[in-house]
């Protein structure tokens, strides 16, 4: 129980790094000489205890990737198409280093009529490529008060999904997921691709 006593008092001290034998023998009671240059410490990082102190961790856990949407309004038919075009620098979720990511869509406020869409599950990849479209029927009037919400989930075989961004653009949004809305809704008819960066949650502003 020594060690466990040790990495108790690490975790409690603002250190970062705690020393733990593998034999369970407290590495502080005695220090054979290393035999062999046999490895006998390995270094386990602790969390640090404040995360908002820590800013270059925060900014590292918020940098998501990007994804690649086209917006298309056709108002005689009433139709949105919205094109999954590509995703890049996305966070790897599985321990082989990549992830095995999805886009889902979900138009909101939403009723029955809109359904949740989704895109194929790219493999061992943290820059997919889907250029898939999904429709939605709608008029012009309901566009300008709906959102669409973008998340992005890596596929995990026998357990659940894990979430690795999301993205909301529409006309409760600003910035440049509120311009591309925008944009949308004035030149009909025609397909625009923007770059939107994914962010830790689903924000509006
Ligand atoms: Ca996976």
């Amino acid at each position: 129980v020594t060690w466990i006593r040790n990495l108790i008092q690490a975790l409690s001290s603002r250190r970062r790094h705690h020393r733990i034998r593998l034999d369970g023998r407290d590495p502080a009671a005695s220090r054979p000489p290393l035999l062999h240059g046999r490895k006998e410490y390995y270094e386990i990082p602790l969390q640090p205890k404040n995360f908002e102190l820590d800013r270059s961790l925060k900014l590292e856990q918020e940098d998501r990737g990007k994804i690649m949407i086209g917006l298309c309004y056709a108002p005689a038919k009433s139709e949105l198409t919205v094109r999954v075009i590509q995703c890049v620098n996305l966070i790897a979720m599985d321990a082989n280093g990549y992830s095995d990511p999805f886009v889902k869509l979900n138009l909101k406020p939403g009723q029955d009529k809109f359904k949740k869409y989704k895109t194929e599950v790219k493999k061992r990849t943290l820059n997919p490529e889907y250029n898939e479209e999904f429709h939605y029927i709608l008029s012009q009037q309901e566009l300008q008060e709906k959102t669409l919400e973008i998340t992005v989930w890596d596929k995990d075989f026998g357990t659940k999904n894990d979430f690795m961004g999301a993205l909301v653009i529409g006309n409760r949004c600003s910035g440049e997921r509120w311009s591309h809305w925008e944009v949308m809704m004035k030149q009909p008819y025609q397909r625009h691709d923007r770059w939107h960066s994914l962010c830790p949650e689903l924000l509006l502003d």
